[in-house]
């Protein structure tokens, strides 16, 4: 029976027959590895947790003597590999245990799977037995990244009487958790009557928000409205970002102006002076800025009693 070559080019023999091999074990074992997948973990788990137990995992004290096997030492075969510093393990028993806390976040930012890969060695106090044991473990993701947005709040500016249907872009949240644990929904709370929220999700799991305007806005009626978007993620205990969003109508010169009256009637006596002020008149003007601006200018002069 000839070893099997494993993907890092290390030969590796089947466990039977290693078994039966007991004997030849100590010339063989020195080019000998092993590869173990330790039962996933959550991140964020407390100092100390226990991971799992390199030396069953791998099988090895089915391949050497109990005696042997009381000898074996269990050590990081890179103790400056940064992986290995989050674990510590019990050298004698081969028991993994977290030494911080591990965050999927910033190990893995932005890819599905987690996998930490280091090696440990096997060896023996008092014989030549050496094994390699290459250990992979799957960092699952817990719900511990709300969705947020890269500010508290905008101001979006939309002139009045717009054409219906019009849209804004709005910003979309981060949640830097995986999968169902990142933004999965958008919503605007107590949305107001003028306006909507478009929300597309593309192929990458991104989002593009677009803010609706559903009826023609009066700035002479209404000319600030506050929106709070908010942005959920999947997880069981679904946490939520918000977003305020203020919007100003801007003004459109769409009134004119008006006088207080009608009709402004003054009569004044022949012998008044240049200058004399005969009453006075005024007009409004709904918009805000210059569209309220008045000039006054008289366009009809007036007329003589016989109409000249
Ligand atoms: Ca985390
Ligand atoms: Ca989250
Ligand atoms: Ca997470
Ligand atoms: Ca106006």
């Amino acid at each position: 029976m000839q070893p099997t070559k494993s993907l890092n080019g290390k030969y590796i023999l089947p466990h039977y027959f290693l078994i039966v091999n007991i004997l030849n074990m100590i010339t063989l074992s020195t080019s000998q590895s092993v590869k173990i997948n330790l039962s996933p973990i959550p991140e964020e788990q407390k100092t100390g947790t226990y991971v799992g137990n390199v030396a069953s995992a791998s099988s090895i004290s089915r391949v050497i003597t109990q005696a042997e096997f009381s000898t074996l030492r269990f050590d990081f075969a890179d103790p400056s590999d940064k992986q290995t510093h989050l674990f510590s393990i019990n050298g004698r028993s081969g028991a993994l245990f977290t030494q911080t806390l591990i965050d999927r976040e910033t190990l893995c930012e932005d890819m599905q799977e987690c996998t930490i890969r280091f090696d440990i060695t096997a060896s023996s106090d008092l014989t030549d037995f050496l094994r390699l044991v290459e250990v992979s473990i799957n960092i699952t993701d817990i719900n511990d990244n709300m969705p947020s947005f890269n500010t508290d709040d905008i101001t979006i500016d939309i002139p009045e009487n717009n054409a219906l249907g019009i849209t804004k872009p709005l910003p979309s949240a981060v949640d830097r958790d995986n999968g169902e644990n990142s933004v999965q929904t958008y919503a605007l709370l107590d949305p107001a009557e003028p306006f909507s929220l478009n929300v597309e999700r593309r192929l990458n799991n991104k989002f593009t928000l677009s803010l609706v305007v559903n009826s023609a806005l009066d700035r002479e009626k209404q000319d600030r409205y506050t929106l709070l978007l908010t942005a959920s993620d999947g997880g069981t205990q679904p946490l939520t970002g918000t977003l305020t969003v203020h919007i100003n109508v801007t003004d459109l010169n769409d009134n004119s102006p008006v006088f207080t009256q009608q009709e402004y009637a003054y009569s004044v006596v022949e012998t008044a002076g240049v200058g004399e002020v005969l009453g006075r008149l005024s007009a409004t003007d709904k918009d805000a800025g210059k569209n309220a601006d008045i000039r006054y200018s008289l366009i009809f002069a007036a007329k003589d009693s016989r109409g000249r």
